[in-house]
């Protein structure tokens, strides 16, 4: 069995235990985690003996070399709706949080003697505990990642605008064994940088500036995702106490996460440090998020989450303070969850740089 065959089995098991004798899907990601391959235009019809691969010729040759699916080409005068009414299958699951709502209404008009069930997303689900293949590409990720970062200390300085520094670093990324991006580049500078998700613009980079670049690439379909918050030049006092504060937080939570507490507990971690120094406002969003096929997924290290959180879980350590019109800090690592601790693959270093 190969990875894409485990996978299919593992959500076979899943699907035994609804309703649903098929599964449609068609998230890109979701469909990814069982081709390899980006997804984008192929949908997946799994029951319990088989698997196909929905797409048109532009992917014929690419669906054809996944042998353990079998490839139904559409087009050319039949569509999706005529391979589902081929099919035996009376009841059909499909992704409550991933189909787009034109297609579930073309599925009820189209495929009437079917019955149509939206499922919670058993297949993000299945993605959140990483297999050895997506801890090793998330890895070579966040080393593509790492030496952009080390390239950047060498490369930022005054007069460059937020824009040609972000270019940048995408570029270097690329020439480095990046495959793509995993989200929009956040590079920004001065007093900007306390938008937690500012946008690169024509912001010229300052001597006594924070920059904070928050950014990823992706190796073998997976992302990495890093934050770090230099200075340019000088750093005045209150910025120099700030880091030092997110640093405490976002050691200690590095320091104490493990499988088995919940993601509000390991989100508390690192809040607790931000609130008794005084900046708990400050410190508007959660701790982390898990990673993968795609920038945020779960587990999420949140005060709304009370779930347990899973060994083998790839999560993301960002804690950060936020002073309007003032500044901004985020420190941001991305770690392997196991049940005695974490496996940080960020090593860049964290005591803050003045460059
Ligand atoms: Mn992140």
């Amino acid at each position: 069995m190969n990875r894409f065959e485990e996978r299919l089995a593992r959500l076979r098991a899943e699907l035994a235990k609804t309703e649903a004798e098929a599964f449609y899907i068609s998230g890109a990601p979701n469909v990814a985690y069982f081709t390899g391959k980006k997804g984008n235009d192929c949908a997946l019809y799994v029951t319990q003996k088989e698997a196909f691969i929905i797409t048109d010729f532009r992917y014929r040759e690419m669906a054809c070399e996944l042998t353990w699916l079998t490839f139904w080409e559409w087009g050319t005068g039949r569509s999706t709706y005529d391979f589902i009414n081929s099919r035996p299958e009376k009841t059909i699951g499909v992704e409550k949080d991933r189909l787009q709502l034109s297609v579930y209404l073309d599925l009820l008009a189209k495929c009437p003697e079917k019955k149509i069930v939206p499922l919670k997303d058993i297949v993000l689900e299945l993605r959140e505990v990483k297999d050895e293949y997506e801890v090793e590409a998330t890895k070579k990720a966040c080393a593509v990642a790492m030496k952009a970062f080390d390239h950047m200390c060498e490369y930022l300085r005054p007069g460059l605008t937020e824009k040609e520094a972000a270019a940048e670093l995408e570029h270097f990324m690329k020439m480095n064994g990046a495959d793509d991006l995993s989200f929009d580049t956040i590079l920004i500078t001065g007093a900007k940088t306390s938008y937690p998700h500012g946008v690169p613009g024509n912001d010229v980079i300052k001597k006594g500036d924070f920059v904070t670049i928050d950014y990823g690439c992706k190796v073998d379909g997976y992302c990495s995702d890093e934050t770090r918050t230099v200075a340019i030049g000088s750093a005045t006092q209150e910025m120099k106490d700030v880091y030092e504060i997110v640093l405490e937080a976002q050691l200690t939570a590095c320091n104490n996460i493990k499988a088995g507490m919940t993601g509000k507990e390991c989100d508390a971690l690192a809040r607790n440090v931000i609130e008794k120094a005084g900046y708990g406002e400050y410190f508007g969003h959660s701790l982390g998020h898990g990673t993968g096929l795609e920038i945020h997924e779960n587990p999420r290290y949140s005060q709304n989450n009370n779930e347990p959180i899973k060994a083998g879980t790839i999560v993301s350590i960002e804690p950060g303070i936020y002073l309007p019109k003032k500044f901004g800090v985020r420190i941001e690592d991305l770690a392997l969850v196991t049940d005695n601790g974490i496996i940080n693959f960020v090593t860049a270093p964290k005591e803050l740089i003045i460059l």
